[in-house]
């Protein structure tokens, strides 16, 4: 057996870290446009005005915003089937609260998502990669707030609109599954996903539930939207999934790995089971969190269950047991797997991971899946001619792609797509840094805000479109 014909390979990119022209045509602030550049040792700082700091890449992105026509002429020349971008909401409501949307922001998306469709590349459309106009935060305090819901909700139906009969592929966010009250987060994560500040939150749990909640009810209300606006959208939502394994056959790890991994699911539960789970009500019963539930959230949760599965995979994880204080601690929060080599960045590089967690969602909900992020984020030099030749990266996506391979052919599970994060080197979400390269096509960018924003094909532009080519048979 081999893949389907209708497998959709492609990459993924989002509006913040590619697009730049932060203030061009009407564009609002966005919350990534008050983010400094970090490292892999020094976390991006937040700020509040864009005159503090000095290098705000997300500004300048790689200038995708007018470069779209080309970048998209090298994707199909690498025979995309998909393009996955976002939408960003501060292009399309500057504050977000505003009564009529800006036209010229629209257009932009409308002009892309036509180049798309010139090419034969199927646009899937995330209507919420971390872009939130920051007024909402400032004005509304963001997620928190229930009004923010229909701020989004008026944003999704701008959308779902303007690319009508051209958009079949929606999600309605972008990993808000790193929001748990049960986990201590970092600053950033819970700014880039809601704008807030994890230090300066008064009543910590009671807000990161709050956020989840909220953020689950508005995606579950989107889909409704988007089903009534065009019965004919496939509507999903993106999760960045990373299993997290026992330390060892102690059954005391192997529960806690089981309790840690669940903390990812509880969002994915409440969308695809019609209802928000009951255990995690429990959860918060006890330790003092309520939410302000209504009958027409539950409805809106019957209603709104989702079609597919988005899933962003880069890393397993190991999870924490008696006696490991002292152990080195990953950014996904468990210690490093000694089995595993791990990226420049600390990130274990796990294919097998992703065979099993694509095993792991189809078969706790049956709903078809799309990878809609993996890849490799590391420092690419061009050689002495001006060659970048990422066999590193090559070998890294080689090993994912024959565990997608068994994941659909030996073991059944219905995944309909492979989007690499990201076919072309854009600013990093986690660090800023542009040294974090992740593409087939090279940009001449640098962190120091420097380059000329060449493009140049890497050796992996070649593999890459030879693998769709011949539908991944050829690794
Ligand atoms: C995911 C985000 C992406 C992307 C990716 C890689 O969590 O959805 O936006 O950036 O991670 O992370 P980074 O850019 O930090 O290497």
């Amino acid at each position: 057996m081999v893949l389907k014909k209708s497998f959709l390979w492609g990459g993924s990119i989002a509006a913040h870290q590619c697009e730049g022209a932060w203030d061009k045509d009407g564009k609002g602030v966005g919350i990534m446009d008050l983010v400094t550049q970090g490292t892999y040792e020094k976390p991006r700082e937040i700020t509040k005005t864009i005159e503090e700091g000095k290098i705000y890449p997300s500004h300048e992105g790689i200038d995708f915003y007018h470069n779209y026509k080309e970048d998209i002429a090298l994707f199909a020349e690498m025979g995309f089937k998909a393009l996955r971008i976002s939408v960003d909401w501060s292009r399309i409501y500057p504050k977000g609260d505003e009564e009529k949307a800006n036209a010229l922001g629209i257009q932009f998306y409308q002009n892309i998502v036509d180049e798309l469709l010139k090419h034969k590349i199927e646009p899937v459309v995330t209507l919420y990669h971390f872009e939130m106009p920051v007024h909402l935060v400032t004005e509304y305090g963001s997620w928190t707030n229930r009004k923010v819901i229909d701020f989004y909700l008026k944003f999704c139906k701008t959308m779902y609109e303007a690319l009508k009969g051209k958009v079949h592929y929606w999600s309605t966010f972008n990993e808000m599954n790193h929001i748990d009250p049960q986990t201590e987060a970092s600053d950033i994560f819970t700014y880039i996903i809601a704008g807030l500040k994890y230090s300066e939150m008064e009543d910590k749990k009671q807000t990161l539930a709050t956020i989840g909640y909220n953020m689950t009810l508005a995606g579950v209300k989107a889909v409704k939207l988007g089903h009534d606006i065009d019965a004919g959208n496939k509507i999903g939502c993106v999760f960045g999934l990373t299993p997290v394994y026992p330390f060892n056959c102690n059954p005391v790890n192997v529960m806690n790995a089981f309790k840690e991994n669940e903390h990812e699911f509880y969002q994915i539960d409440a969308m695809c089971n019609g209802k928000f789970p009951g255990y995690k009500l429990c959860e918060y019963q006890e330790q003092g969190i309520s939410l302000d539930i209504t009958d027409e959230d539950e409805q809106a949760f019957a209603e709104g269950k989702i079609d597919f599965i988005g899933l962003n995979y880069y890393s397993s994880s190991v999870s924490r047991y008696e006696g490991s204080e002292n152990d080195e601690e990953t950014l996904f929060g468990g210690i490093q797997n000694p089995y595993l080599e791990k990226s420049r960045w600390g990130w274990s590089i796990d294919p097998v991971g992703l065979r099993y967690i694509l095993n792991y969602v189809y078969r706790r909900y049956g709903l078809p899946v799309i990878i809609t992020e993996n890849g490799l984020g590391a420092v690419d030099e061009p050689d002495k001619n001006g060659n970048i030749e990422d066999n590193y990266r090559i070998e890294y996506l080689q090993k994912h792609i024959e565990q997608i391979k068994k994941a659909v052919i030996e073991d059944h599970v219905e995944c309909f797509g492979y989007l690499t994060w990201a076919p072309i080197d854009l600013v990093s979400a986690t660090t800023g840094e542009m040294k974090k390269r992740y593409g087939f096509i090279y940009v001449d960018k640098h962190d120091n805000g420097k380059g000329t924003l060449e493009r140049k094909k890497k050796k992996s532009f070649y593999w890459y479109k030879n693998v769709i080519k011949s539908n991944g048979s050829e690794l």
